[in-house]
């Protein structure tokens, strides 16, 4: 009784490390990708991992960037981070960004493939 309690008590905590916080799938003419944040996005510093895909081929060797920005507001103005993202191998990247403020951010996601292709992704995320 008190073994299988502890058990589960195991298996829950591994099934919640694994997951991440923060998952998203942006797609565009046959590039797709999935951010993944271990942690909750959040103000402040974040690193995120970009998974791209195309034509459900990682995609290798690109160039990534990520930029953050949110409208100018009344009594705010606009606001702009722009980050290299660096490759991890197999079609991974990470992503490290400052979040000036919480609410909500305009995130586009630039890509350059090693035949020159650019795409842009775009999504938004809200803190
Ligand atoms: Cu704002």
């Amino acid at each position: 009784m008190k073994l299988s309690a502890i058990l589960l008590g195991l298996a829950l905590v591994f099934t919640t490390s694994g997951a991440a916080s923060y998952e998203k799938v942006v797609k565009m003419r046959g590039l797709k990708a999935e951010l993944i944040s271990q942690k909750p996005l959040t103000t402040g510093k974040n690193t995120i991992k970009l998974r791209l895909y195309k034509s459900s081929k990682p995609l290798e060797n690109a160039k990534v960037a990520l930029k953050i920005f949110m409208p100018a507001m009344p009594g705010m103005p606009y606001m702009e981070s722009k980050v290299k993202a660096v490759p991890l191998g197999n079609g991974t990247y990470e992503a490290t960004f400052n979040a000036a403020m919480g609410g909500t951010w305009q995130a586009h996601i630039f890509i350059t493939t090693e035949e020159g292709k650019k795409y842009r992704l775009k999504t938004s995320f809200n803190l």
